[in-house]
């Protein structure tokens, strides 16, 4: 039987770069945020040694950004994360986790500090425009919230600082992780911070306006012809090895931040203002009961996770796994997991439940990069 495909339609949104995406060859995509997101181009291990090794080019557009703008811009931003921003600059970049009223968690994005009264929060896979749509109606806050033409573009891998040195100007190579600056592109202001998806290092361009995403796609490529630059995505074995969580897989709104591993992003009793709060200082007191955490899985390969993997202590159910690959740089298949604390610690030793067929899975020490 051959595989059922996805049919595509207008409210499967393309992106700017699709046609460079199509052209390079993609072979697979999700969708995240109602958005085509390219999954592999080559193979998924070839793409990733790849990555490892050289340079790629991501079309991360599906990280759609809401914007803040206006005098409560800032306040309204405190109120969606426990993470205290009150010593954040304009030009810095923070990771912050969104929790409800419950402390659960709603999108784990980057907020990005354009100015005081402008932000972008560049959003995971939920629908948080909604959600804080919501928030400044109900508390009648003086801000304007849209989701703006601006579609991310990663630059990712060990040449990164290179091929973008050879398009934005030598002073990229002096821009520290999660800040970002202004560099000119033929005469337009682009906003480029360093970070993304990937332990490999690189950038993230916020293209703001559709039509400027070719160009700029194409320029990238033409600089980077000897460096062996390539069509990539966010890497499914490289992310997982890096720790990097993903929202809807690894976690969901039943989830606190302090479970995700996510506590260090956290500064619940100086984050006045967060929705989220109490619920916070009551769940951070005990501690959580459950947490993410670094698993191994022997054996060969694993199938892709496309659904939870149950672990279990001889036949009690004590976690589970919801993203797992085979690594080759460390000779195992790797896997993120949230596991109950009477088994969390590393080195416990665990059967998982890979559809149907029973493995030896064991808590790490820590992630692989
Ligand atoms: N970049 C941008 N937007 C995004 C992502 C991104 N939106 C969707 C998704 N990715 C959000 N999730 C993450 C998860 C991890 C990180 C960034 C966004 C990340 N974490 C680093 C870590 O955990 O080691 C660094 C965190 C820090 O030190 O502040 O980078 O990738 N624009």
């Amino acid at each position: 039987m051959t595989a059922p495909i996805l049919s595509c339609s207008r409210r499967l949104r393309r992106t700017p770069f699709s046609d460079g995406v199509e052209a390079a060859g993609v072979k697979g995509y999700t969708v995240y945020n109602r958005m085509l997101l390219p999954t592999v181009f080559d193979s998924i291990e070839a793409d990733y040694h790849h990555l490892k090794h050289h340079v790629q080019v991501w079309d991360v557009s599906c990280e759609r950004q809401v914007e803040l703008r206006g005098p409560d811009a800032g306040r309204l931003m405190q109120m969606l994360t426990p993470r205290d921003l009150r010593g954040m600059t304009a030009g810095q970049c923070f990771y912050v986790p969104i929790v409800d009223e419950t402390g659960g968690m709603l999108n784990d994005p980057v907020a990005v500090k354009l100015a005081e009264d402008r932000w972008w929060i560049s959003i995971a896979d939920s629908d948080l425009l909604l959600w804080v749509k919501g928030v400044a109606h109900g508390y009648r806050l003086d801000v304007l919230i849209d989701e703006p033409d601006v579609s991310p573009l990663a630059v990712q891998g060990p040449k990164a600082d290179e091929l973008m040195a050879r398009v934005f100007g030598d002073s990229i190579r002096d821009l520290r992780f999660f800040r970002f600056s202004v560099y000119d592109f033929e005469g337009c202001d682009v906003v480029i911070a360093r970070s993304g998806y990937s332990k490999q290092g690189g950038f993230e361009i916020y293209v703001q306006g559709s039509e400027l995403g070719m160009p700029i796609w194409t320029a990238l490529f033409a600089a980077g012809e000897d460096i062996q630059v390539r069509a990539g995505c966010p890497n499914g074995i490289e992310r997982v090895e890096a720790g990097l969580l993903s929202y809807g897989n690894d976690m969901t709104a039943h989830n606190t931040p302090h479970e995700c591993g996510l506590g260090r992003f956290c500064n619940t009793h100086t984050a006045i203002g967060c929705i989220g709060r109490d619920a916070l200082l009551r769940v951070a007191k005990e501690g959580p009961v459950q947490q993410i955490r670094a698993i191994s899985i022997a054996g060969d390969p694993v199938p892709g996770c496309d659904r939870v993997w149950p672990l279990y202590a001889r036949d009690m159910r004590v976690g589970q796994v919801t993203s797992a690959a085979w690594s080759p740089d460390f000779g195992t298949n790797v896997a993120i997991g949230m596991v109950r604390m009477t088994h969390w610690d590393a080195g416990t030793e665990l059967r998982i439940d890979v559809r149907g067929e029973d493995r030896a899975a064991t808590v790490q020490p820590a992630f692989w990069l």
